[in-house]
């Protein structure tokens, strides 16, 4: 595709040797070759080669070094730095943005906001970089200081999900860069370019402020580069974004090291509708966060909590909204829904409407894989939506697809046991307009999610917010807020200004 050799142009690389002509030399591959393909035609886009174990180590070897550096550099002056690369990504917010639609499939509106994302958290990780604050305590021992500083913690590893290729990776590239730390990211083999493109931008401003390249580095690979990267006591931090199974694979391997690892997994995202919704504003809350990214995002809507009253009316007018929506090529910008990642995607899509009847359930609005012009990538698929109960076993598991669970219920207390009898915690909302039921829904015996919202849909959360989820969504909290702190580590600090050795709780110790 003529249009998308511009862009990898644009972002610094040649279609065939993507990344290496500018030089990388802490992204180096021995290992084999990943293809990439577009989801949107099924084309190959360019091939990039796997980390080697002898690539790790010289990686590793490369971001230990350079933490060295980079740990003494200032925290304001590396928010320098971050501001510099958001100036960048505002340059190229429309190369790669396209790139991204190209090569994982999300229309050019969400590419473009994805890039838009990742401007963000450069612009909040620079106002951070100069609070980046602690505590100062009062001691009980006279002419005594004690206060708390936050120092960086060395490596940080990043295993990244295709679904949101370049923004997650940088709400904790640019966290971990003010904070003082290096980061070595693993991106999804299913979307290399769109990292690699990355790596070309923050390698180009490194150098131009004469800083070591190991700063970011990269190793593109499969699931072994992950398993390294975990297992290694040398990275005191692994950030994982993917599947439930994945973090668990993660999770374990850096707990059994004593390691910290940040999770951000899956997602089984209800919606409730009360009586009160106010359905202009609902309705397009719910089609976006059920068919935008086509059902991929960890926030996508899953299910859909109507109460009975209007469980009818919800209905007729979610299969009006669906009738409208445009399912093509996503670089076409009069499309709402792009393809899925892959046929493997496809696959499980057919398996799970397969499911949903076997387990009792029907279709308001039926699944269909499309073919024909347009759609030869064959990972084109019709959003659908079913009617179905939430003890279903297809009901409880995250299905990375544009399927959309329809579940009456009577009261709200029912309605939120409904919404939290699942494993996941990590996104919520409640379409409303009485105050009593929102306060409820907000409070301690409400949603059980990290992410509660009134009013507006379940996914398109912004950065100045922790983001994040309970139960098997894993805990993690990344982005906005105080989530800064997971990227460094806490020292307490007690200084005696004074002449005497008085002891804490009063201890006598005289020799
Ligand atoms: C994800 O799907 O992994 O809330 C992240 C959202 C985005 C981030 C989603 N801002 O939809």
């Amino acid at each position: 595709m003529k249009e998308i050799k511009l862009v990898l142009d644009q972002l610094g690389s040649t279609e065939n040797n993507f990344g290496v002509s500018t030089g990388i030399s802490s992204w180096a591959g021995a290992g084999e070759l990943i293809k990439s393909f577009s989801p949107v035609d099924g084309k190959e886009i360019a091939g990039v080669t796997s980390a080697s174990q002898a690539d790790y180590e010289k990686v590793i070897e490369t971001a230990q070094k350079a933490f060295k550096e980079w740990r003494i550099v200032p925290a304001p002056k590396r928010g320098e730095i971050v501001r510099q690369i958001g100036e960048q990504l505002r340059l190229k917010k429309e190369a790669l943005g396209t790139l991204v639609s190209y090569e994982m499939g999300k229309s050019l509106q969400e590419g473009f906001g994805e890039v838009q994302e990742m401007i963000d958290i450069c612009d909040f990780a620079v106002g951070l970089s100069r609070q980046l604050y602690g505590l100062t305590m009062h001691s009980e021992r006279p002419q005594h200081r004690m206060y708390e500083q936050w120092h960086p913690l060395g490596i940080v590893g990043i295993i990244s999900a295709f679904n949101f290729p370049v923004a997650v990776w940088s709400w904790n590239a640019m966290l971990a860069w003010v904070c003082g730390d290096v980061c070595i990211w693993k991106p999804s083999e299913k979307t290399p370019l769109t990292a690699l493109a990355c790596q070309n931008i923050i390698s180009h401003v490194l150098k131009e402020n004469n800083l070591p390249e190991g700063i970011s580095c990269i190793l593109t690979g499969g699931k072994e580069v992950g398993e390294w990267l975990s297992a290694d006591t040398r990275i005191p931090l692994i950030s994982a974004t993917g599947s439930t199974g994945m973090g668990r694979q993660v999770g374990e391997a850096v707990g059994r090291r004593l390691g910290r690892s940040l999770l951000e997994l899956g997602g089984n995202n209800a919606i409730i509708i009360t009586p009160s919704a106010d359905l202009k504003v609902a309705i397009p809350g719910i089609v976006f966060g059920a068919v935008g990214t086509a059902g991929q995002r960890c926030t996508s809507t899953r299910r859909l909590i109507v109460h009975v009253d209007i469980y009818e009316e919800v209905k007729t007018r979610l299969v009006k909204a669906y009738a409208q929506l445009r399912i093509g090529n996503p670089l076409d910008e009069n499309n709402h829904v792009g393809p899925l990642i892959d046929k493997a995607a496809v696959e499980q899509y057919n398996i799970s409407a397969e499911k949903i009847i076997e387990q009792g359930g029907s279709f308001l609005i039926k699944p269909k894989v499309l073919d024909g012009r347009g759609y030869e990538s064959g990972c084109y698929v019709t959003p659908c939506i079913a009617e179905v109960e939430n003890h279903f076993q297809i009901v409880q598991h995250e299905t990375f697809a544009p399927i959309l669970y329809l579940i009456p219920y009577e009261t709200l207390e029912q309605a939120v046991a409904i919404q939290n009898d699942v494993p996941q915690g990590l996104s919520s909302s409640i379409f409303t307009l009485n105050m009593r039921e929102s306060e409820y829904y907000l409070s301690v015996s409400g949603s059980d999610c990290g992410i509660a919202n009134v009013n507006i849909g379940t996914s398109g959360a912004e950065i100045g917010g922790a983001f994040g989820g309970e139960k098997e969504t894993g805990g993690g909290r990344e982005s906005g807020s105080d989530a800064w702190r997971a990227y460094m580590r806490r020292q307490t600090n007690t200084v005696n200004y004074g002449n005497a050795l008085p002891l804490a709780q009063g201890i006598k110790f005289e020799i």
